[in-house]
């Protein structure tokens, strides 16, 4: 856990067909043809080419909360009240919450998020382990570099039916966005095989993946997709980061 704040990057991604159920709950609260997007927090947006889908608590309370007449963020109240104060709606400290939604009546939906390999789209998956108390309570899924993300996804895939969601949307195509000496181009499912990572509950085994994950990514990747092909992670990753918030695509976020 970090003790300093997070500098998150928050990344938008547009809901382009809503799940039956929350598509019923937010009818008539947010305007025809307006923008509605999925938030996640990352602190890793050079891997944002390699979204494959977005998580959410399944019993987690989100709100929608309008930033402008057309547009409209899907984040926890917490991450809401947060970000009034940090100039991200247009009333310092005003939130304004046009509906609820539960996170499991969002799962299905379809949204396509910036810099994705992915372009069609990606879906809005549950994750048992999403925080309410943390970043926006959305989770980007990158299972080439997050073994979090890469043990939910295929534990998703191997339970579709228990889950409720169709096995395709957990078998999007995971292609190398980081290269690295130690792991090889995957490094998520490759330290998930090689500590014997059976589930997501696996958490202690997780918690050191995700650590040689974060760490050699880091100091030793070198990017393997986008504008900044060839170069060092630490050096792409605030690049890539201001290409994103200077298209519109993402915003400074920190707690
Ligand atoms: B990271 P820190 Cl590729 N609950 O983004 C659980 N996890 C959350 C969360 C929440 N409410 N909000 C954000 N996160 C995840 C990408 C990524 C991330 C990669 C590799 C490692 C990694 C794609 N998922 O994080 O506790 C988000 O996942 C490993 C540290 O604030 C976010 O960055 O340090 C990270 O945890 C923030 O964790």
């Amino acid at each position: 856990e970090a003790v300093g704040p997070q500098e998150y990057t928050a990344i938008k991604l547009k809901v382009k067909e809503w799940a039956p159920e929350a598509g019923a709950e937010i009818k008539g609260k947010v305007p025809e043809g307006a923008d509605v997007f999925f938030v996640p927090a990352t602190l890793r947006p050079e891997t944002m080419y390699g979204q494959t889908s977005c998580f959410v608590g399944p019993k987690i309370k989100y709100g929608v909360f309008k930033v402008s007449e057309s547009e409209f963020y899907v984040i926890t109240d917490r991450a809401a009240r947060n970000m009034a104060y940090q100039g991200i709606f247009p009333k310092n400290g005003v939130v304004d919450k046009v509906a609820e939604v539960l996170g499991s009546s969002c799962v299905g939906t379809l949204v396509v998020g910036p810099l994705s390999v992915h372009k069609e789209g990606f879906r809005i998956l549950p994750m048992e382990s999403v925080l309410p108390t943390k970043g926006t309570g959305v989770v980007s899924c990158v299972p080439s570099d997050s073994p979090d993300d890469f043990a939910t996804i295929t534990d998703l895939a191997k339970k579709a039916e228990y889950y409720g969601i169709k096995k395709e949307w957990a078998e999007l195509e995971i292609v190398p966005i980081i290269g690295t000496p130690s792991y090889g181009d995957l490094a998520a499912p490759f330290l998930v095989k090689k500590f014997k990572i059976a589930s997501p509950k696996d958490t202690k085994q997780l918690e050191e993946a995700k650590e040689l994950a974060y760490k050699e990514g880091y100091y030793q990747g070198i990017m393997k997709i986008g504008d900044f092909s060839g170069e060092k992670v630490e050096v792409a990753k605030p690049k890539v980061r201001q290409q994103l918030i200077d298209s519109g695509e993402g915003f400074a976020y920190s707690e």
